[in-house]
């Protein structure tokens, strides 16, 4: 089934009749082996260096390994197929050879050149619309994200519903099947589904202006137990690798690092700990897409708006990337466009931190100097764990920048608690650092090291206490 890839439990599953294919009996791609496979014409778009670089990046959010890369120069598509022949062979004996379970191309194919592959290869083909769609419905976490993918997902399964169709139609008019004018019972289903398919995207349509409306409306109020840092970027830039650099216990023996599965798909959000009292959120973002398709912006921008609830957002870049300049313009339009229609003012926007990532591919730190010149504050890293050969540059002055800005202001309170408080007495000598204690008739008497935002925090959960002196 192409259209319902992991549907919500709010999003209704559309039955949509595909020419029968032992294979392609889903676009979902998690835990599966994958051989990624490209053509490069003339005008391609990609990183020489690391030209595989974002399609793996992609196939791993996903949820495949990837097993293998294949790629074509070539001056134009082979209509039929998109790769030539005698590459197509070579691809189907790779699979073999690498037990592979599916190929995901570098490009958008029409479904007859998807139907053809699959004959030469015997492994399912998805093109790379298919796979980002595939992740974005996997991230959907509102009901407007999954209602913007589940219409990009009918508009772009659509057409190529209708050029199967008319396939069927010139199949079935050449006399092949039952003569003219006969409608098998394959063409019928199509034509019901055809119907039902824009019967339901009329009703997306609909819904997603609702939600929006609604939306507009709503002033801001975002309200959280806990500081959460978001992660941004493009794919390939190094996000997961950061996300799990500072959540993995160090020297722990790789306990996630073998749960890939686990890692990228399921808990997206996980604890920072930052001082040994001082915890936060960080969750990892769906990343922005190099040359993203016209048909997907919508829900790309749907599954962002995640973005609208961090209270810090670090901005990923690889400025080993040649395209470094034009992903930090886009990231930053891109936000500045999202929040401005989640309804938030510009005072109720989550700061942005640039981080500059991989500075140990860099051949030359001038680089550094003249990101840091343009953007003051940008922190040169590197998000490889240092237990995996990373350098460690850069990690501790983020978790500094999010320590302070999590906990706010630091001062010397003195705190009067009544004894019967033994509860807040207790939050507050783990949270903070405990100077000195000492108690009159009533009260605990504590001096303490805490920021402004954890002594607000504290009161919001309904620690009593009265503050004596604070410097
Ligand atoms: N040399 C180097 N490679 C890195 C660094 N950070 C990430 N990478 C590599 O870049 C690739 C993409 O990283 P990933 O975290 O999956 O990117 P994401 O798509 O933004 O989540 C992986 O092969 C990482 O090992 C870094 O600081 N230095
Ligand atoms: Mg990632």
């Amino acid at each position: 089934m192409r259209l319902a890839t992991q549907s919500t439990p709010q999003s209704t599953t559309l039955r949509v009749y595909m020419p029968p294919s032992k294979d392609r009996t889903t676009i979902n791609v998690q835990a599966e082996r994958a051989v990624v496979a490209a053509v490069r014409l003339q005008n391609s778009i990609f990183d020489p260096n690391d030209p595989f670089g974002e399609l793996v990046a992609l196939a791993e959010q996903a949820g495949a390994t990837v097993v293998g890369e294949i790629e074509q120069a070539r001056h134009r598509p082979e209509s039929a197929t998109f790769m030539g022949s005698g590459k197509l062979e070579e691809l189907r004996d790779l699979c073999e050879r690498l037990e592979a379970t599916v190929v995901i191309f570098d490009h958008d194919l029409a479904p007859s050149q998807i139907g053809n592959i699959e004959k030469v290869v015997n492994v399912k083909v998805i093109d790379r619309s298919e796979l980002i769609l595939d992740i974005f419905a996997s991230r959907a976490t509102t009901r407007q994200a999954s209602l913007q993918v589940e219409l990009a997902q009918l508009e772009y399964t659509y057409p190529r519903l209708r050029a199967m169709w008319s396939h069927l139609e010139r199949i079935v008019g050449s006399g092949g099947i039952g003569g003219v004018g006969t409608r098998g019972p394959g063409e019928q289903q199509l034509e019901i589904d055809r119907r039902l398919v824009q019967r339901r995207r009329m009703r997306l349509q609909g819904e997603i202006k609702e939600i929006q409306a609604r939306k507009a409306r709503e002033v801001s109020k975002r309200k959280q137990d806990h500081f959460t840092v978001g992660l941004v970027g493009y794919t390939n830039a190094g996000k997961s690798t950061l996300f799990n650099t500072l959540t993995e216990p160090h020297g722990g023996g790789g306990a996630y690092a073998d749960d890939r599965v686990f890692a990228t798909l399921h808990t997206r959000t996980r604890a920072w700990l930052l001082s040994p009292a001082v915890e936060v959120m960080i969750s990892d973002t769906v990343g922005f897409v190099r040359d993203l398709p016209h048909h997907l912006i919508a829900s790309f921008r749907a599954t962002l708006e995640e973005a609208t609830h961090a209270d810090l957002l670090l901005m990923v870049l690889d400025i080993a990337d040649p395209a470094a300049e034009m992903h930090y313009q886009t990231i930053q339009t891109t936000l500045d466009e999202v929040f401005k229609d989640a309804g938030l003012s510009e005072a109720d926007q989550p700061e942005r931190l640039l981080l500059l990532n991989k500075v140990d591919r860099l051949p030359d730190a001038s680089e550094i100097l003249i990101w840091q010149s343009r953007v003051p504050g940008a922190i040169p890293i590197c998000a490889l764990d240092p237990d995996k050969g990373g350098t460690g540059r850069g990690l501790e002055t983020i978790a500094q920048i999010a320590r302070t800005q999590a906990i706010g202001p630091e001062h010397v309170y003195e705190l009067a608690i009544p004894l019967r408080e033994s509860k807040a007495i207790h939050d507050i000598e783990t949270l903070g650092e405990l100077i000195d204690r000492n108690y009159d008739a009533n009260n605990a008497i504590l001096q303490v090291r805490l920021g402004e935002r954890q002594i607000e925090r504290l009161r919001a959960r309904g620690a009593s206490f009265t503050i004596q002196s604070q410097s």
